[in-house]
């Protein structure tokens, strides 16, 4: 058998950032290629400058590298997606399908394709929504990851390609920043309440959404990668729950530590997206096929995020107090 040798493709983003460190330590940098259309300064692996839809370019790596698996992660997310709709689900789409097809030309052992609570919209019920509720996405993202969910199932009974996919919350870390989703602002509140500022969030204060902390989603991730081929009967994609919460619920927990934190509500067209998720999502599939079990809740990933970026902050010179 040959050595498991992983591409990552839009390494530098937000969820790529963690994930790539993530599986450096756990396979070695031997193992792991990472790639994104940027360059990463000080990467102590092997980094390859890749526009995930230059089919060629793929090859390219995939035949050097003698690639196994690929992780891809380049995508263009909901709300920055509305700017341009046709181009995103060019991206998306295009990238995707360079992926599969590139994957299953060298018979790859395994793909990771992250989906995303974006799927649904509409008519659904809004607290554990079902794994096989129907998909009615309101962004061409959701539609793009609704379609990729089906490509991956296709090339999975057609040419028996093992694609691995996760229906994601939004994601909140302190490692790296979201760029152009819609759950971004539950990020960015830490950034602004660690660094003294008032915050002003573009959904409602009632927002309702699911969420999830990194640590949680990297686990996830490898969790459903590592288990074995027989347990995962989903073959679209997982729901996944971790936390649910709305905007005024954070910045509850966040006064806990900054008592002075203010927050003010302008939403904006985020907010219609918001509107069209799920509130929580009903992830008993994966907790049957291969024991998913989230770790943080809000106070916890609240807890992490302040003591983390005080550390971020302090280190660049900023004064940051906490009254716990
Ligand atoms: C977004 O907000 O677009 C993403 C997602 C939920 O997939 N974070």
């Amino acid at each position: 058998m040959s050595k498991q040798k992983i591409l990552v493709t839009g390494a530098n983003g937000q969820l790529g950032t963690v994930l790539s460190k993530a599986l450096i330590e756990r396979y070695g940098n031997d193992s792991v290629i990472t790639s994104d259309l940027r360059d990463k300064a000080n990467s102590p692996n092997v980094h390859e400058i890749l526009d995930a839809t230059d089919t060629a370019g793929l090859k390219r790596i995939i035949t050097t590298h003698g690639i196994t698996e690929i992780y891809h992660l380049a995508a263009v997310l909901s709300a920055k997606g509305e700017e341009d709709p046709i181009r995103t689900w060019e991206i998306n789409l295009k990238s995707l399908l360079s992926v599969l097809s590139v994957a299953a030309e060298h018979m790859l052992n395994k793909v990771f394709f992250p989906s995303s609570i974006a799927v649904y919209g509409g008519d659904i019920r809004k607290w554990d929504t079902p794994q096989d509720a129907p998909l009615n996405p309101s962004t061409v993202y959701g539609i793009s990851k609704a379609a990729g969910e089906n490509w991956a199932n296709y090339y999975f009974t057609k040419y028996g390609l093992d694609v691995r996919s996760l229906r994601y919350p939004g994601i909140i870390g302190h490692e790296s920043l979201p760029g152009g989703g819609t759950t971004d602002y539950a990020v960015d509140i830490f950034h602004k309440a660690v660094q003294g500022q008032k915050f002003d969030c573009y959904l409602h204060e009632d927002a309702t959404l699911p969420m999830i902390y990194m640590d949680d989603a990297i686990r996830a991730t490898i969790e459903l990668m590592e288990a074995p081929k027989n347990c995962i009967s989903i073959r679209t994609s997982y729901n996944l729950q971790a936390a649910s919460f709305r905007p005024k619920d954070v910045a509850k927990a966040i006064r806990k530590f900054y008592p002075d934190f203010q927050i003010d509500y302008k939403p904006d067209f985020r907010q219609d997206i918001a509107a069209s998720w799920p509130y929580s999502l009903d992830d008993s599939k994966a907790r049957e096929d291969w024991k998913w079990r989230p770790q943080f809740q809000l106070k916890d990933i609240v807890a992490e995020m302040i003591s983390e970026l005080s550390k971020q902050y302090t280190k660049q010179g900023y004064k940051t107090c906490t009254t716990i």
